[in-house]
């Protein structure tokens, strides 16, 4: 039996999941979800209703999407993307990143629902962590150094969300860095390897895997 993973293709938190999960070599069955329809197996599994989970053979479910990560990793992790010493910055970007960032973008991405402001002012709230970024990657061609690594994974499917909410602006935007960074990561055959199209799973429905060779217990 192989674990389980519920996904959403679009869902930032759900790519980054399914890089990791891909780079690692590990097999899984993945099954497409709707977000407005959430088949009742995922919520038996984890309640808060959030994509990715990850259902594990022996019955142990892992439903935040850095937890499925490092479970990745942990099984194989060939590059290092997990280096020990840089632990405390990646993780204190990767929460500035889930955090304030996060709302920022969901504030310019669905401004039509927040008229308080305009999206230009929730699209320069967002810039303060495009900003952090752009000085880090001016002095390095990853986040925290010469190779790619955990925090460049888990971050950039959402600089990715930000880019699109209006392409022409970000393609001009005073961030030359960040763009040679992200389009690295668009262009990754990795990240086009996890974009392939699933159909939606159905109860019963033909098992469709997802990742490369070695199968985890
Ligand atoms: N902290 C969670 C957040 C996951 C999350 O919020 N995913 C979104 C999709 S991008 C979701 O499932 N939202 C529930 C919904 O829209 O109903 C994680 O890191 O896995």
């Amino acid at each position: 039996m192989l674990p389980v993973l519920y996904s959403f293709r679009r869902c930032p938190y759900a790519i980054r999941a399914r890089m990791a999960i891909h780079y690692a070599g590990v097999r899984v069955e993945l099954r497409e979800i709707l977000l407005k329809s959430k088949p009742p197996a995922m919520l038996v599994a984890s309640p808060k209703g959030t994509v990715p989970v990850l259902v594990l053979p022996d019955g142990r479910v892992l439903d935040e999407s850095c937890d499925v990560m490092r479970w990745g990793l942990a099984i194989h992790d060939p590059d290092n993307w997990m280096d020990p010493a840089a632990s405390r910055e990646v993780s204190r970007l990767i929460a500035e990143n889930d955090g304030s960032f996060k709302t920022h973008l969901d504030h310019y991405k669905y401004a039509d629902r927040y008229p308080e402001q305009t999206p230009a002012h929730y699209r320069a709230e967002g810039e303060v962590f495009l900003e952090t970024l752009e000085v880090r990657l001016q002095q390095r061609p990853f986040l925290l150094g010469y190779q790619p690594g955990f925090a460049d994974v888990a971050i950039f499917p959402f600089v990715r969300q930000f880019s699109l909410v209006d392409p022409a602006w970000f393609s001009s935007a005073p961030y030359p860095e960040l763009r040679r960074w992200l389009n690295g990561w668009l262009n990754s055959p990795l990240f086009v390897a996890v974009m392939e199209k699933y159909p939606v799973w159905q109860d019963g429905a033909v098992v469709r895997y997802f990742g490369c060779t070695a199968d985890a217990g």
